[in-house]
């Protein structure tokens, strides 16, 4: 018998977007999916009946819907809990004030799919108060809100899974290194390579090119801050067993040269960030000199007896190395763990994009779906 579960997609920008066309071509027959809700932060498209949305016009209809002020949680919870069939949210937005809400959503039996981060890496209480509601990680039967969360590391690559299943199955994490962001993958792919010892890049034309090619975010101090790493670290290290409170609680190397912090417009940053072109030089060419390149990393190591188990910043690494000869905005991760000794676990590929992110965030509502 085909089973159906209804679905609201909150955020229909990049990844929103990808999603619903990927949820349209889906093969499976085993499910039907019914969309009953499509928003944006100012727009949505709600079916009062619960009844499935027309999906092959949703961008004609939702841009059709007067301008509100927006869906509140609250407004959300008490629509999505009346539903009569199990319903999955999916949050392809980076709200803070809807990631706030993911207990109460999981305490209603509210099913959770979301590349965002915030909810995963703000403050360890919200993390505690999000897995101690949610049905996969409680014994009480009546609860049925899920959570999964695999886009919110390394996009589709399945990264958030495989070390779930490494730590359920008795395994214990001794470190992880990964190269996390797609826009600094590239970034330093391109600045720092095995033969840029003789054609030397600066890197202010690298960051420029990342950002017409769209890797980075509008604006790209976003990316070169180190917090979209930080945070993705968080979440590692909370599913590796540290309680880690919160991003700004470990060493973060930020990019941004210190006089350029305070600029507002992301123009007459981009336009100053030549001047400070000599230093991340310098840095390049010590280690090419070495026969090492540049790599911007997060690490978990907890292996030792130092407080200082988290760290995100610039590394180097030799030619042999596998994150030597990292492509493109590739993402790769590497597991050090009891069972897997010192040959890690290494997961690599694109970590960045609408496709593949709405592909994990996909990937968790069919496995909601088997479970509700
Ligand atoms: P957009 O295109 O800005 O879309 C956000 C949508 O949410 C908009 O429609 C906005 O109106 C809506 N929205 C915001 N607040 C709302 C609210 N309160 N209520 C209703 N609607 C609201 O953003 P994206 O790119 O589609 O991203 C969506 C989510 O996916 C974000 O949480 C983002 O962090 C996450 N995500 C995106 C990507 C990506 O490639 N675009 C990735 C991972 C997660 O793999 C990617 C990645 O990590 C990229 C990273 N920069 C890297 O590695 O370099």
């Amino acid at each position: 018998m085909v089973r159906s579960v209804n679905v609201a997609i909150v955020g229909a920008g990049l990844v929103g977007s990808a999603f619903v066309n990927q949820l349209q071509s889906l093969r499976s027959h085993a499910v039907t999916y019914n969309v009953i809700l499509i928003a944006r932060s100012t727009k949505a498209l709600v079916s009062k009946t619960y009844s499935p949305l027309q999906l092959s016009t949703w961008p004609q209809d939702l841009a059709a819907t007067s301008s509100a002020s927006g869906l509140s949680p609250g407004d959300l919870a008490a629509y999505l809990e009346k539903s009569p069939l199990p319903v999955i949210l999916v949050d392809n937005t980076s709200s803070d004030a809807l990631a706030k809400v993911y207990p109460v959503f999981l305490a209603q039996g509210i099913s959770i799919a979301t590349p965002n981060k915030k909810a995963f890496s703000s403050e360890l209480g919200l993390w505690n108060a999000i897995f101690a509601a949610a049905a996969n990680f409680s014994d009480k039967p009546d609860k049925k809100g899920f959570v999964y969360h695999e886009a919110t590391v390394g996009a589709g690559l399945p990264v958030i899974s495989t070390i779930k299943d490494l730590i359920s199955t008795g395994d214990e994490v001794v470190k992880i290194e990964g190269i996390v962001s797609g826009t600094l993958s590239y970034i330093f792919n391109e600045f720092s390579t095995l033969s840029s010892g003789s054609s030397v890049v600066k890197f202010s034309d690298v960051v420029n090119k990342a950002k017409e090619l769209g890797y980075t975010e509008p604006d790209p101090r976003e990316d070169l801050n180190g917090l979209d790493v930080a945070r993705k670290l968080t979440i590692l290290a909370r599913l590796s067993g540290l309680d880690v409170q919160s991003p700004s609680s470990f060493p973060v190397q930020s990019l941004i040269p210190k006089p350029l912090e305070e600029i507002e417009q992301v123009s007459e940053f981009l336009q100053k960030l030549p001047d400070y072109d000599d230093k991340m030089e310098e840095t390049r060419s010590k280690a090419a000199e070495e026969g090492k390149v540049l790599r911007f990393v997060g690490k978990i190591d907890l292996s030792g007896e130092s407080s200082q188990k988290v760290k995100v910043g610039i590394e180097k690494y030799d030619a042999a190395h596998p994150f030597a000869s990292l492509k493109g905005s590739d993402n790769v991760i590497a597991f050090y763990t009891k069972r897997y000794g010192q040959n890690p676990l290494i997961i690599q590929g694109a970590g960045a994009g609408a496709e593949v992110t709405a592909m994990g965030v996909l990937g968790d509502v069919l496995k909601i779906a088997e479970r509700v």
